[in-house]
């Protein structure tokens, strides 16, 4: 990236110029400093986008289907007029080497499709792998008119959390079979969930489909339901052949359409703008931190001592705070 034109950026991104999107989504990954002028440029001048898409929050563990449903349900949605943004969220595909391989093969159609637009996000540092700048990307595809954002992510570690506080509604997809063992997704993972398809009700899986949806519509009937009042649902679904994909799009209809009528949409979007300036200061601080040297050098010794027991962690880090708030003007 030689030269940053911020206005022209802009003008291409809402253009939905491809190139221009992909290039912007770079500019505010990057974490060099000399981009970041540009990026926080950009991302103003898109601010007044209107917000108005549907942002997905997508997670499963590895291998129940969640390139070959975002490819079935995303192809559905652009069928149906829609434009669809999926940004991928894969840590598994640095453990395993293979998933962005399989998703070429398994998100074929999509791919090529104009009225989509995937972009794999680089697992960053924070927070279980996902995309530090997710949200800002998300902002980047809906100035670019995609009205359908799907954030996907492996539902193994702590991202799905961040995914959620990012998303309006959180799907969770697994595969038959499992039961109570939870297929290796964390438990907290299903709290969060708003809708969960238990994929790949197809052929001889068809009845074991059935028999996980019921286990998990017993457990998901147990738990108090989502902080925001809905009552969570199970359904099946199989992205191999289709079926069952208009409806997970209905099911995730009805959602919004309550999730609006009840005012729950903008206490979601304004307790998720406040957690994301609360994250941001944090992160913040953390690179003026790691940007001194001499800071840098403080937290490093104090992390031996924190390390080895010998000072607690929140005296360290005060020390810290009060060092960086004295030498930051
Ligand atoms: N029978 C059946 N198989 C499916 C279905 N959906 C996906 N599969 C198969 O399950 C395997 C994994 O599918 P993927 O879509 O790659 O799963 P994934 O969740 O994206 O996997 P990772 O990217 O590795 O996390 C592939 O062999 C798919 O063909 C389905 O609805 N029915
Ligand atoms: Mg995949």
């Amino acid at each position: 990236m030689s030269v940053i034109d911020p206005v022209g950026l802009e003008r291409g991104v809402r253009g939905a110029d491809r190139q221009a999107i992909a290039r912007a989504i770079t500019l505010v990954e990057s974490s060099h400093p000399a981009h970041q002028p540009a990026a926080a440029d950009l991302l103003e001048r898109l601010a007044p986008a209107p917000g108005q898409a549907l942002r997905i929050g997508l997670s499963g563990a590895p291998g129940v289907g969640k390139s070959t449903f975002i490819e079935s349900f995303g192809t559905f949605l652009v069928d149906g007029g829609h434009r669809v943004a999926v940004l991928a969220v894969d840590p598994s595909s640095a453990v395993s080497g293979g998933s962005i391989l399989g998703d070429k093969t398994r998100m074929e159609r999509l791919a090529c499709d104009p009225r989509a637009f995937i972009r794999p996000t680089p697992s960053g540092a924070v927070s279980g792998g996902v995309g530090r700048r997710t949200p800002e990307t998300i902002r980047i595809v809906e100035a670019a008119g995609f009205d359908v954002v799907i954030v996907e992510t492996v539902g193994v570690g702590q991202s799905e959390a961040a995914v959620a506080a990012m998303t309006d509604v959180f799907v969770l997809l697994l595969a038959p079979g499992a039961g109570d063992e939870l297929q290796g997704i964390k438990r907290g993972i299903v709290e969060l969930a708003h809708l969960v398809f238990v994929n790949k009700a197809d052929g001889d899986l068809a009845g074991a489909a059935r028999r996980t949806a019921a286990e998990y519509r017993n457990a998901l009937h147990l738990l108090a339901g989502s902080d925001d009042g809905w009552n969570p649902e199970v359904h099946t679904c199989s992205a191999l052949t289709g079926s069952g994909i208009p409806e997970a799009w209905g099911r995730i209809e009805r959602y919004r359409d309550w999730y609006e009528a009840t005012g729950a949409r903008s206490r979601r979007r304004s307790a998720q703008a406040r957690g994301w300036l609360w994250s941001e200061i944090a992160g913040s601080v953390r690179a003026t931190i790691e940007s001194q040297e001499d800071l840098k050098h403080l937290v490093e010794s104090l992390e031996e001592d924190v390390a080895a027991g010998k000072t607690p962690a929140s005296a360290a880090a005060r020390r810290v705070i009060a060092a960086a708030f004295e030498t930051a003007d």
